[in-house]
């Protein structure tokens, strides 16, 4: 009887099209806070009072002390053996994507480059008057900032109720219907529309693994659930895909 990982790289192993979608638990053991955990983000402060632009503009010194908090740490944090095991796949594949929900960048910084950000990036800072880009590296301020222009400057990240970049997400979209595999990793899947995409790669005949500390919304569907810690999961995937990719040759 093979167990559920060597069930996923019996489908590596044939497979041209990877894709890998992840949510805030990928990075999770970088220290990097997830949202609707026991010790989350949102334990003590309600979505809808920081991720909208309602809240911004009701409160955009708290908004924007939050958003430097957490820009802050995202600065002293390092990607973890999760995101190096992504970064590695990339070159495993004929094919292959990262489609993150994280604004952290930690992908990019682990050394993926085929990245689509469905919800932005936190580094990004934006007028929104004016929509000029500003760098605010090792700037963290507390209270709102604002633009030569007068208007407020924001982060460039996608709030509740905002559209999500059409570039990204139709992307990653084409990447969701045409990949042999899909990872859900680190996700509760329920934020929409990003969590169509594991349901598309399912519908579409994609073999559909998912990489979580618990079951979710989409355990259901998955061909196979592997629960624990992804950064110690991917690696041995990686590590065993290798081995039997040279078995084999
Ligand atoms: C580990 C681990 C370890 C921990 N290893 N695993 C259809 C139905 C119902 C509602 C809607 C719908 N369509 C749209 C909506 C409304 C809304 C929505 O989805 N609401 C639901 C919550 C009910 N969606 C929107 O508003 C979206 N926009 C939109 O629909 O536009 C169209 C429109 C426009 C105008 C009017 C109407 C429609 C936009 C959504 C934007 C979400 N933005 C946020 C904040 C980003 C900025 C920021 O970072 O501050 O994105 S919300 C937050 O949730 C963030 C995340 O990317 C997202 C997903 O969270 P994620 O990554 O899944 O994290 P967690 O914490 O939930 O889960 C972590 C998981 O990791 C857990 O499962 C753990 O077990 C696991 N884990 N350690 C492996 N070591
Ligand atoms: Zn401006």
């Amino acid at each position: 009887m093979k167990n559920n990982i060597e069930k996923v790289v019996d489908k590596l192993l044939t497979a041209k099209f990877v894709v890998v979608f992840t949510g805030a638990g990928v990075s999770a053991e970088s220290g990097v806070p997830t949202f609707r955990d026991k010790d989350g983000l949102w334990q003590k402060l309600k979505p809808e009072e920081l991720a909208s632009f309602d809240a911004f503009m009701r409160n955009p010194d708290l908004v924007t002390e939050w958003y430097s908090h957490r820009r802050k740490i995202m600065t002293q944090v390092q990607p973890n053996p999760g995101h190096y095991a992504i970064a590695e796949m990339e070159s495993l594949f004929e094919q292959f994507a990262v489609v993150t929900q994280n604004v952290d960048n930690l992908h990019r910084r682990a050394g993926s480059r085929r990245v689509y950000e469905l919800h932005g990036n936190i580094e990004r800072n934006y007028c929104i008057k004016c929509k000029k880009y500003h760098e605010l590296k090792d700037i963290f301020p507390d209270k709102a900032i604002r633009c030569e222009c007068g208007g407020l400057i924001r982060p460039d990240v996608v709030w509740f109720g905002e559209m999500l970049p059409e570039d990204q997400y139709q992307e990653s979209i084409v990447c969701a219907t045409s990949c042999d595999i899909l990872f859900s990793v680190g996700t509760s899947a329920v934020v929409y529309p990003a969590a169509y995409i594991p349901i598309y790669a399912k519908r579409s005949g994609a073999f559909l693994v998912e990489i979580n500390m618990n079951f979710t919304e989409i355990s259901d569907i998955a061909d196979v659930v592997l629960i624990g810690k992804s950064g110690e999961i991917l690696p041995k995937i990686v590590e065993e895909f290798k081995k039997q990719k040279t078995r084999i040759a």
